[in-house]
């Protein structure tokens, strides 16, 4: 027979255990309903870049550095870089130095973080995918084009990956489609039109019919692409408009509706596609022309769970600033020389210098403004960028480039002064788009 006091301390125990045993099974039921997983998208980083000679390379480390505090410090799960890693096919060594240095870092600072990264317009397909052999064992997986089977068939086994949690269960898929060349879609694509929106449909519609297919359960399906979307804020200082055929701009209906979140690249300011927030562009980490220095940059940090899918921008901070003067638009020099004497001077300023656009007013061109500008500017704690000249008795339909640089003007302005000049009409759209086409595939065969 018992003793009471075993008995009483035997029921409690006993109680005790039931009672811990309903707490897991309770946590365990808590933790699988409120399960979220935390995705942050960015993009177009375009490393390597310059602005008019300039070096980014110390903002863009500014931002992998924000970057990797902010991944451990938000507890993310799956990193998506969305095209664009590079700004040239063939990008300088520094640039591909601070590509791996991040890599190295965050590998070894979030064991479990998984990467997605995928080529876009301005990356070398083949140069990105030439590091897979060394981080794809690292669970980084670097989608540079579209790849192919040795039959040639697109092998969406390799652009589908899944998205493991902390605990290493699969908890989303990726379906990671690169930028889409025109030769991926096949000649009836090129041209343009109903012919190749079908085209990127069915690739789109293929890969996610093959992960629902390989896929157990009905877990998040989050999608990757470079591409214009029609609509679209363009940025056209830094961007290479991509056309499809002779289409500007894609429908969202090339996207399955099946999918949570679609995590674009291309555009360089963020936002959604349409009013559909599930469809969006990151946007770039530092703002990469003159045009783009009243936006702010940012990431998205994306959480899926059984609830409602929930996005939120990360404001990325600005490492160097960038100064468009006069604020209010052109003046004459008077002012400019005004405006240039209560600059700081380096000795006063702290920090990065600041980039500096002036918007000069002119009657004409005045051969020695740069000099000028720039004996003003010495002891100033600026980078000047540009000049901007602009003559106010010409109308806005005239084009005039005397002292303007070829460097400053995109190729298809320089078409279009030809087209006008031999044919005295501007050129047709339908021409304009053929020629940023081709503009494209240079790009592309670019070593
Ligand atoms: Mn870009």
């Amino acid at each position: 027979m018992l003793e009471p006091s075993q008995y009483t301390h035997n029921d409690f125990g006993m109680a005790l255990n039931i009672l811990l045993a309903f707490g897991m099974i309770a946590d365990i039921f808590w933790n699988g309903t409120r399960l979220s997983f935390r995705l942050l998208h960015t993009s177009d980083w375009h490393l390597g870049q310059q602005l008019h000679h300039w070096s980014r390379q110390e903002e863009h480390r500014a931002f992998l550095n924000w970057l990797a505090k902010t991944l451990d410090a938000e507890q993310v799960d799956a990193l998506i870089v969305a095209g664009d890693i590079f700004d040239v096919s063939n990008p300088p060594a520094s640039a591909v130095h601070d590509f791996f240095q991040f890599l190295a870092q965050i590998r070894a600072a979030m064991p479990h973080l998984q990467v997605v990264i995928i080529g876009g317009n301005h990356d070398s397909a083949a140069r990105l995918n030439s590091s897979n052999p060394v981080l794809n064992p690292l669970d980084i997986h670097v989608i540079g084009g579209i790849p192919r089977t040795d039959q040639g068939e697109v092998d969406f086994d390799r652009m589908c990956i899944p998205l493991h949690g902390p605990e290493g269960q699969i908890q989303a898929w990726c379906a990671a489609m690169p930028f889409i060349r025109m030769a991926d879609l096949g000649t009836a694509a090129l041209t343009g039109g109903d012919t190749a929106v079908q085209g990127y449909r069915d690739l789109h519609r293929r890969l996610v019919d093959y992960i629902k297919a390989k896929a157990a359960g009905d877990l998040p399906l989050i999608l990757t692409g470079h591409a214009f979307m029609r609509g679209g804020l363009e940025s056209p200082d830094s961007e290479r408009r991509l056309t499809a055929g002779t289409l500007l701009g894609l429908p969202t209906e090339i996207f399955p509706e099946s999918v949570d979140y679609i995590a674009l690249g291309h555009l360089h300011r963020p936002q959604t596609v349409g009013d559909q927030e599930w469809i969006r562009y990151s946007g770039s980490p530092i703002p990469l022309s003159l045009a783009e220095a009243g936006t702010s940059q940012s990431c998205t940090l994306v959480s899926l769970g059984d609830g409602p899918i929930q996005i939120q921008t990360l404001e990325i901070p600005r490492h160097t600033q960038m100064w468009r003067l006069p604020e209010d638009g052109p003046a004459s020099l008077e002012t400019i020389s005004r405006t240039i004497r209560k600059l700081p001077t380096k000795t006063e300023w702290q920090g990065p210098l600041p980039f500096l656009e002036l918007r000069v007013l002119l009657d004409q061109p005045q051969p020695g403004l740069h000099r000028e500008i720039q004996t003003m500017l010495a002891d100033k704690a600026v980078r000047l960028v540009k000049i901007s000249p602009t003559y106010p008795e010409r109308t806005q339909t005239e084009t005039t480039w005397s002292g303007t640089r070829l460097s400053e003007l995109k190729p298809t302005q320089v078409l279009e002064h030809f087209y006008q000049q031999n044919f005295e009409r501007r050129p047709d759209p339908a021409v304009v788009a053929l020629f940023e086409q081709l503009l494209e595939s240079c790009h592309q065969e670019a070593p």
